[in-house]
């Protein structure tokens, strides 16, 4: 029932609409990223926000926890063809980190930055998603170090690559511009139904 990759042989046919074209079902998780994994002292972590915004901002880890949170359970579809179903997260919304934020007249894009030099582009009407979150807990652990502890961000609508691991902060820009993954030629905006993989 599984193959090399410890995929389920199950398919659209079982899953309608809720599994994208072109993806398998894992029950696994695999820990996919480019570089090594940065090991972030919660004392120094520091979450800001630049760019094209009226002020710029910065939490401490104790701060930003004390946004309010909320837990969405949301599907994981990675480029690579795997999908992962029923994630449990617990976090804080994208949408309460931006009730501080004011951007700028026509900031619509967002160059999201990790720890360790990652970054990703994501247009901020993906991120006010109603399930987009930075999420600091997975189905009820604090969330691994090797998935993006202690905190990623999770846009769960598009390709898993725009959720970034180890967030420390968002960039908010005027024209659409490609990240990291997105400059070696994946797609520009990243949407599973559409197959939006590469370009
Ligand atoms: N900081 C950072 N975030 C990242 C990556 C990375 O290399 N660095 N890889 C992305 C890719 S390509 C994928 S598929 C997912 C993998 O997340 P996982 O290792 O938790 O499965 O993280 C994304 N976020
Ligand atoms: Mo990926």
């Amino acid at each position: 029932m599984f193959d090399i990759f410890g995929r389920r042989k199950q398919d659209r046919e079982t899953y309608g609409d809720r599994l994208p074209p072109g993806q398998k079902l894992t029950d696994g998780w695999p820990v996919l990223n480019y570089g090594s994994t940065p090991r972030i002292d919660l004392d120094k972590w520091e979450f800001s926000v630049w760019g094209e915004v009226e002020e710029d901002l910065s939490w401490t880890w104790d701060e930003f926890l004390a946004l309010p949170s909320t837990e969405v359970t949301s599907d994981i579809h990675c480029v690579t063809a795997w999908s992962k179903f029923d994630n449990e997260w617990e976090g804080i919304p994208f949408r309460a980190v931006m009730e501080h934020i004011r951007p700028k007249p026509g900031a619509q894009y967002v160059m999201v930055h990790s720890y360790g030099g990652y970054t990703t582009n994501v247009p901020l009407a993906d991120l006010m998603d109603d399930d987009a979150m930075f999420a600091y807990r997975h189905n009820g652990k604090d969330l691994a170090r090797e998935h993006g502890g202690p905190m990623r961000l999770v846009v769960p609508k598009l390709y898993f690559w725009k959720s970034a691991k180890w967030v420390r902060g968002l960039e908010f820009i005027l024209e659409d511009k490609p990240g990291f993954w997105e400059m070696y030629g994946y797609h520009i905006r990243g949407d599973p139904w559409k197959e939006e993989r590469y370009s």
